[in-house]
C-alpha cells in the first residue's frame, strides 16, 4: 500500500492549522481534510448574532509566532466571530497553509491496517487516502445537538441552529422568533435578536449564570503594553489552571467577612468576564462558598430584571460555574423589553413543535422562525461521527461505549498512530483553547520527530497507562463541584450519552507537567515499534 502523506489532519480550525504548520516545519508531509469551505473551525460555523469569544482577544490567540503576535491588531476586548475568522484566514495566508488543506471534505471512516501500520482514511466523496498518522483537530464543540423534539420537521418557517448559522446571516426584522435554549450561544444572541425581531419568545429549561463582558474597543496604549509584555503574559497564563492570565484570589469565600466578600464580588463584576469565578479559590470546591457567589448573581438579576416573576425564573438554582459560566452584553436587561417573553419549561419538556410554533405546558406559542441554541454533542460527538477502526477492527464507538478513555487526552489504546488534539481527558474546554492547542500540537510534533530519530513508525498508548490516566481524570473531577450538575461536560445534554466528566480538571500547569514527565521518562506509557 502506498502512503500518500505522513499525516492526515482532520479539521482546519486553530488546531489543524497549527498542526499542519508544525509538521511542515518538521519535514513531514501532511494533508488537512476540512468539511467547511474555509478555515476557522468553530469560528467558521458559529455565525449567530453576537457570537464572540469569552476569553479576551489578546489571550485567545496563537503565541507560536512572535511576529504574528506583533502584527495582528485585535480591536475589542472580546473579539467577535467575524474578527476571529479574519484572524484564522490571516494565519492561513501568512503561513501559506491553504495549499495543503482540502476543503469541503468530510472524513467518514478511518481504519488502521495492522499489516502495513498505516491508516486508510475515507471521505464522504468516496476518496481514499493513506497515511502513517492521523491527527484529529475537530474541536470540542463542533457537532451541533439538534434535540429530538417531536414535530421538528413539521415547522413551516425556517429553523436555525446557532452552531451552523447561515453564512449570509439572518434578518429577523418584522419577524416573530422562538428560541430554545439559554446556554452561552443563546445568552450572546438573545440581546441582538430581541433588538431586531418583532417579538422573541425564549424557552428556558435551565436558568444559567452569566457575568457582564463589559466589552469595549481596545485602547492603543493597552495594546502597546500587551505587545511589549507578551512573553511574560503568556508565561504567567501558563501558570494558571485555565491558562488565562487573570488574578486568582486565593482566599476562601466562607472565611472572608461578608463586607469584604461583597467588595470582591462587586469589583470582579465591574471588571467583567470569566475571572468572576476566580473571586475566591474555593468557589468550585465548597458548596457554601459557591452559594455566596450564586447569591450575589441572583441579587444582580433581581436588581436588573424589573418583573419579579421573570427575575425568579431567570435565577439559576444550581452551582455557579458547574455549567460553563457565560459572559454577556445586556442579557438580563433584555428581559425588560416589551417584545421579549420568557417561558419556563424546566419542569416539563416541550410537548412538540407544531407547523406554526410549539406546544409547551398545554399552551401553543406561534412564531415565524425557530432558533435552536441547543448546544453540541461535546468533546466526543465529532470524533464519534467518524467511524474510527483501530486494532482488530475495533470501533472507537465500541471502545468508548462507557465513556471516552484516553491517555493524556491525546491518544487511545488500541488505536495506534492516532492523536486527538484537545481530546476528552485533556484540559481543553476548561482552559483557554489556543494555548492548550499549541501545547498539544507541539507535543505531537516533538513525538513524531523523536520517533523518526529512533527509527520507529508506530506509537500506541498501553492499556495500563490509559487506565491510570482515566483514573486521574475521574479523581480530579471528583474533588470539584463541577462534575455535580447536568452539563455538557458530563454528557448530560445528550440523551443516552454515558455520564462521565470528560475534560481533565487538574489545570493546565499540572497537565503540562504530566505530559513533560511522560517525555522525560522516554515516553512512558507508550509502546513503540
Ligand atoms: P449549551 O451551553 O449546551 O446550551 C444549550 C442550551 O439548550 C441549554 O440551555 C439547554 O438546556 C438547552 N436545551 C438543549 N436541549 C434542549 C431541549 N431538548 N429542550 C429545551 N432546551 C434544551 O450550548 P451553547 O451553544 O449555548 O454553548 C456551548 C458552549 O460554547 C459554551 O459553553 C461555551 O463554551 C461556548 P439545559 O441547560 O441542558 O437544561
Amino acid at each position: 500500500m502506498d502512503m500518500d502523506f505522513d499525516a492526515v489532519i482532520v479539521g482546519a480550525g486553530f488546531a489543524g492549522m497549527y498542526m499542519l504548520h508544525r509538521l511542515r516545519q518538521g519535514g513531514f508531509s501532511a494533508r488537512v481534510l476540512e468539511t467547511g469551505k474555509g478555515v476557522g473551525g468553530t469560528w467558521y460555523w458559529n455565525r449567530y448574532p453576537g457570537a464572540r469569544c469569552d476569553v479576551e482577544s489578546v489571550q485567545y490567540s496563537y503565541q507560536f509566532s512572535p511576529e504574528l503576535e506583533q502584527e495582528w491588531e485585535w480591536t475589542e476586548r472580546y473579539a467577535t466571530q467575524p474578527e476571529i475568522l479574519r484572524y484564522a484566514n490571516h494565519v492561513a495566508d501568512r503561513f501559506d497553509l491553504r495549499r495543503d488543506i482540502q476543503f469541503e471534505t468530510r472524513v467518514t471512516r478511518a481504519t488502521f491496517d495492522e499489516q502495513e501500520n498505516l491508516w486508510i482514511i475515507e471521505t464522504g466523496a468516496g476518496e481514499r487516502l493513506v497515511s502513517r498518522f492521523v491527527v484529529t483537530a475537530m474541536g470540542c464543540l463542533s457537532s451541533p445537538n439538534t434535540p429530538k423534539i417531536p414535530g421538528l420537521s413539521e415547522f413551516r418557517g425556517p429553523t436555525y441552529h446557532t452552531g451552523s448559522w447561515p453564512h449570509e446571516g439572518v434578518d429577523f426584522s418584522g419577524r416573530t422568533v422562538g428560541m430554545i435554549g439559554t446556554g452561552s450561544s443563546a445568552i450572546q444572541s438573545i440581546p441582538l435578536i430581541a433588538r431586531q425581531a418583532e417579538h422573541l419568545t425564549v424557552f428556558q429549561r435551565t436558568a444559567n449564570y452569566t457575568v457582564p463582558a463589559h466589552n469595549a474597543p481596545l485602547a492603543p496604549d493597552y495594546v502597546r503594553q500587551v505587545k511589549a509584555d507578551y512573553r511574560e503574559m503568556r508565561a504567567r497564563a501558563k501558570t494558571k489552571p485555565a491558562g488565562i492570565d487573570f488574578d486568582i484570589n486565593w482566599a476562601s469565600a466562607v472565611e472572608t467577612s461578608e463586607a469584604e466578600r461583597a467588595r470582591v464580588f462587586e469589583t470582579r463584576w465591574a471588571y467583567g468576564g470569566l475571572g468572576f469565578i476566580a473571586s475566591f479559590a474555593d468557589l468550585l470546591l465548597n458548596d457554601q462558598s459557591n452559594k455566596t457567589a450564586a447569591d450575589f448573581v441572583r441579587a444582580k438579576i433581581r436588581e436588573i430584571v424589573r418583573d419579579p416573576r421573570t427575575a425568579e425564573i431567570l435565577s439559576p438554582r444550581n452551582i455557579i460555574g458547574c455549567k460553563r459560566l457565560c459572559v454577556d452584553t445586556g442579557y438580563w436587561e433584555t428581559f425588560n423589553r416589551p417584545n421579549v417573553t420568557l417561558v419556563d419549561i424546566g419542569d416539563e419538556p416541550i410537548e412538540r413543535i407544531t407547523p406554526s410554533g410549539l406546544r409547551a405546558k398545554g399552551s401553543d406559542y406561534d412564531f415565524d422562525c425557530l432558533v435552536l441554541a441547543t448546544g453540541f454533542d461535546a468533546m466526543t460527538g465529532a470524533l464519534l461521527n467518524v467511524d474510527f477502526r483501530g486494532r482488530r477492527g475495533i470501533a472507537l464507538n465500541e471502545a468508548w461505549r462507557d465513556g471516552p478513555k484516553t491517555y493524556l487526552g491525546l491518544t487511545v489504546a488500541g488505536f495506534p498512530n492516532l492523536f486527538t488534539i484537545t481530546g476528552p481527558g485533556s484540559p481543553s474546554v476548561l482552559t483557554n483553547m489556543l494555548p492548550s492547542i499549541e501545547q498539544h500540537v507541539e507535543w505531537i510534533a516533538d513525538c513524531l520527530e523523536a520517533m523518526r530519530t529512533r527509527g520507529q513508525t508506530v506509537i500506541e498508548a498501553t492499556g495500563p497507562a490509559q487506565e491510570a490516566w482515566v483514573h486521574e481524570v475521574g479523581n480530579s473531577a471528583s474533588i470539584t463541584l463541577r462534575a455535580t450538575c447536568s452539563s455538557w461536560y458530563v454528557g448530560a445534554n445528550i440523551p443516552g450519552k454515558p455520564r462521565v466528566f470528560m475534560p481533565y480538571i487538574g489545570g493546565l500547569p499540572a497537565y503540562i507537567a504530566a505530559c513533560e514527565e511522560v517525555v522525560a521518562g522516554s515516553y512512558k506509557g507508550f509502546a513503540f515499534s
